[in-house]
């Protein structure tokens, strides 16, 4: 009897020190904190507008929350990208974090680094690539056929006859920087994918420079316009605001990039590529949570795996876009899902 009593008494003291810490813990963005499992995640810039970084904490907030007994940190690490090595430094020395979860292609090689200096620190990165470093775990997209997918799209609206439409075979693409999945995935895909619509067309390519500032993108996007471009696909994070206020003031169109969203300016915005972020963040933050991480690993993910595709179900897209251009945009998904389309994505 005694030592029941103990034992109760012992399970109360461990579950109120919990709770003690959990509260005394300072944090502005933390999900319930009840025990062991203790993520960081760092944010390349800001949550707001940026698709994937959006994607990234809502997946990773419903794995926390499902799993229980774990903690979530968000950092914003903001715009500098200078600052980003020695903030995810602050975060591993600090041995807090049983994982630092982060996204977009320059971090891997910026947590290598860190994890060179903390070697037991472990690190799953979204949107970026490399294997062999035995802490790290990466999940890329097949971003060549992410942008084949808006490329084809494009070349068919600019070779059609939509309100829009004019007679030259000119597209455009806005990218908030120049960065090497850019030059060499998505904008290959892009070309590719265009020329399978129409082998004439060719694409207008500029950089904002940042990944915010929307008056530049929507300068850019004008000129462009006024250049012959009639549909633009926009990878620029919260300066797509831009490139989509100047399109629906000059009646033409946007792709946008990682998900889907018509609504925000329906019959402008007429096509969306899609990847499965929220999904990814949230079934391998459940994987890590419970040990089965396969760190040293780099995954890619293709359209024929389901994280990569076109939203050609919406309403809005129903509504605005023709009936023969979401036929031969429906057969260009097949082809990329069955594998009769094989497009090489490049090592780097
Ligand atoms: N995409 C965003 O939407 N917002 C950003 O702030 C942002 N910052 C980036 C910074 C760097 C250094 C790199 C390489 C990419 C960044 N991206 C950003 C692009 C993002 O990771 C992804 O590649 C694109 O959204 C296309 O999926």
């Amino acid at each position: 009897m005694a030592l029941k009593s103990f034992i109760y008494s012992f399970i109360l003291i461990i579950v109120i020190s919990f709770g003690i810490s959990s509260c005394s813990k300072s944090d502005d963005v933390k999900t319930k904190l009840t025990a062991n499992y203790s993520v960081a995640i760092f944010i390349p810039g800001v949550v707001a507008g940026s698709p994937t970084y959006e994607m990234l904490v809502t997946g990773a907030k419903k794995a926390i929350a499902e799993l229980g007994g774990s903690s979530l940190k968000i950092i914003e690490g903001g715009y500098n990208q200078g600052e980003w090595l020695d903030k995810i430094t602050v975060l591993a020395s600090s041995g807090e974090y049983n994982l630092i979860v982060s996204t977009n292609p320059a971090m891997p090689e910026i947590c290598a680094e860190v994890s060179r200096q903390f070697p037991n620190q472990k690190f799953f990165l979204l949107d970026g690539f490399l294997e062999g470093n035995k802490n790290i775990y990466t999940f890329r997209y097949k971003q060549k056929e992410q942008g084949f997918l808006g490329g084809y799209f494009a070349g068919l609206v600019t070779s059609g006859d939509m309100e829009g439409a004019n007679n030259e075979l000119k597209i455009g693409l806005i990218a908030g920087q120049e960065y090497p999945d850019m030059i060499r995935a998505i904008l290959p895909g892009y070309k590719a994918g265009a020329e399978k619509a129409n082998k004439n067309i060719s694409v207008d390519f500029r950089v904002v420079g940042n990944w915010y500032d929307a008056e530049k993108a929507r300068s850019l996007a004008v000129s462009m316009f006024n250049a012959g471009v009639d549909i633009i696909l926009t990878i620029a994070g919260g300066a797509n605001q831009g490139v989509i206020a100047a399109a629906e003031d000059m009646g033409k169109y946007v792709i946008m990039y990682d998900v889907s969203s018509y609504n925000q300016a329906p019959g402008i915005i007429v096509g969306s590529t899609e990847i499965e972020q929220e999904k990814a963040a949230y079934e391998k933050m459940k994987l890590a949570i419970s040990g089965k991480m396969l760190f040293g690993t780099g995954e890619i993910a293709t359209v024929k795996d389901g994280w990569v595709g076109f939203d050609n179900k919406d309403p809005l897209y129903l509504k605005y876009v023709p009936q023969d251009i979401q036929n031969k945009q429906e057969l260009i998904m097949e082809k990329l899902a069955n594998g009769s389309i094989n497009l090489e994505m490049p090592k780097f």
